[in-house]
C-alpha cells in the first residue's frame, strides 16, 4: 500500500419526542457508494483540517452546519488490488444549525439509531455501529474484494486513544 486518501464520515444525532435517539443518513445519489444509506462526508481537501473537511461535507451534502464534532473512530479500507487505501475519520455530532435538505448528492432521512438499514449500507457499518451507540472509540480495517461488496478480511478494535497514521499502525496490529 503506497498511497492513501483521507475521508470523513459524520453521523448527526437527534432525539424524537419520545426520547429515542435518531441518526441522519443520506441515500447516496451518485458516485462512490451510490444506492447506499451513508453518513455524510467525503475527501478532505488540501489546506483543510480533517474536521474542517467534515463540516464542509456535512453542509454540502445535507445543508446543515455542525459546530462540535466528536471523534468516534478511524476506518481503513482497501479494495482489491487498488494501491490507494482510504483512511476514513468518523465523527458524531449531537447538534446542528439549519434545516436538513435534499442535495444533488444525498437524500437525507432520520432513522432510529438502533434500527439502521444495514442491508442497504456499506457492509462494514454493521460491524462497528455498536461502538458508536456505546460511545466507545474504535479503530477498524476492512479489506474488500474489487467488487466493493465482499469483505475478505477485517479487524475491529475498541481503543482508548484514536491512532494517527492508522495504516502504518496496522502493520503491527491486524
Ligand atoms: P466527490 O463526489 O468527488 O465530491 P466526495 O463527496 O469528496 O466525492 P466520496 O463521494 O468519494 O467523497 O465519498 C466518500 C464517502 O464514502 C465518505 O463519507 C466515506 C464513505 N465511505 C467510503 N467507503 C466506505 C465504507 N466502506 N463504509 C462506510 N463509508 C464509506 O461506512
Amino acid at each position: 500500500m503506497s498511497t492513501k486518501k483521507i475521508l470523513t464520515l459524520v453521523f448527526l444525532f437527534s432525539t424524537d419526542a419520545a426520547g429515542k435517539r435518531l441518526v441522519l443518513l443520506g441515500m447516496k445519489k451518485r458516485g462512490f457508494g451510490v444506492g447506499l444509506w451513508n453518513g455524510f462526508g467525503g475527501k478532505v481537501e488540501p489546506g483543510e483540517t480533517i474536521e474542517q473537511g467534515a463540516r464542509r461535507e456535512v453542509e454540502e451534502e445535507s445543508g446543515v452546519h455542525v459546530e462540535t464534532l466528536h471523534p468516534a473512530g478511524v476506518l481503513w479500507f482497501e479494495f482489491g488490488t487498488d494501491p490507494m487505501g482510504l483512511e476514513c475519520h468518523v465523527f458524531t455530532a449531537n447538534a446542528h444549525e439549519g434545516t436538513v435538505v435534499e442535495t444533488e448528492e444525498m437524500r437525507p432521512q432520520w432513522w432510529d439509531a438502533e434500527a439502521l438499514p444495514f442491508d442497504s449500507m456499506w457492509p462494514d457499518d454493521i460491524l462497528w455501529w455498536d461502538h458508536i451507540l456505546k460511545r466507545q472509540q474504535f479503530a477498524a480495517a476492512f479489506w474488500f474484494a474489487a467488487d466493493q461488496k465482499q469483505i475478505l478480511r477485517q479487524a475491529v478494535n475498541a481503543v482508548d486513544v484514536l491512532p494517527t497514521h492508522w495504516h502504518l499502525a496496522l502493520k503491527g496490529w491486524a
